[in-house]
């Protein structure tokens, strides 16, 4: 297992539409198990492919608290059939949008159907954090943000700051990333 480095806004990259997998094999569990190790180290509770690089359609989530036993999901292709006419907001953040946080309002019941990491087809009925968690991870399949769900004047300011930061301290180096201008 291994901890990969996570795709931080501005990165076009989170905006790209993630791909079908086609075929649930070994090398896609160890990319899960991988994501399960990210997201525990950040710590989170939910991360897409696409935030550590891949652009397929999975998504792990694990709700249990710290002083929990681990209850790590892992959902293949997920689709929401039905969704509440119901609505609920939660706070929410997103481990690609460090220390950002602002109230999201979305449907409070989601079914998703999905592949479980045996390739096994499920269907799930989810309501409260799993709803909203689950909605905040296939919106990033779809290259779509927590942000794209407050109002423009947030989001502008939130990646106005985002890239004011990429552009002073590139990914990757500790130094400054321009002498001058
Ligand atoms: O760790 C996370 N917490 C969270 C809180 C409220 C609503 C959604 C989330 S998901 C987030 C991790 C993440 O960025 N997943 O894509
Ligand atoms: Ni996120």
């Amino acid at each position: 297992m291994s901890i990969k480095p996570l795709i931080i806004l501005p990165d076009p990259v989170l905006r790209q539409v993630s791909k079908p997998i086609e075929r649930v094999d070994g090398a896609l569990r160890k990319l899960a198990d991988d994501m399960l190790e990210t997201m525990y180290d950040a710590p989170g509770i939910g991360l897409a492919a696409i935030q550590v690089g891949e652009p397929l359609r999975m998504l792990v989530i694990d709700l249990a608290k710290e002083d929990e036993t681990p209850a790590p999901h892992v959902f293949i292709n997920p689709e929401v059939l039905d969704s509440a006419d119901q609505r609920s907001v939660y706070e929410e953040g997103c481990l690609s949008i460090p220390d950002y946080y602002a109230e999201v309002e979305r449907p409070a019941a989601v079914r998703v159907k999905y592949l479980d990491r045996d390739g096994k087809l499920q269907e799930i009925e989810a309501e409260g954090l799993m709803a909203t968690c689950l909605q905040h991870e296939i919106d990033h399949l779809n290259g779509v943000l927590f942000i794209d769900h407050i109002s423009k004047l947030k989001r502008d300011m939130v990646v106005k700051k985002f890239k004011k930061l990429a552009r002073d301290k590139p990914s990757g180096s500790k130094a400054p990333g321009k002498l001058v201008g």
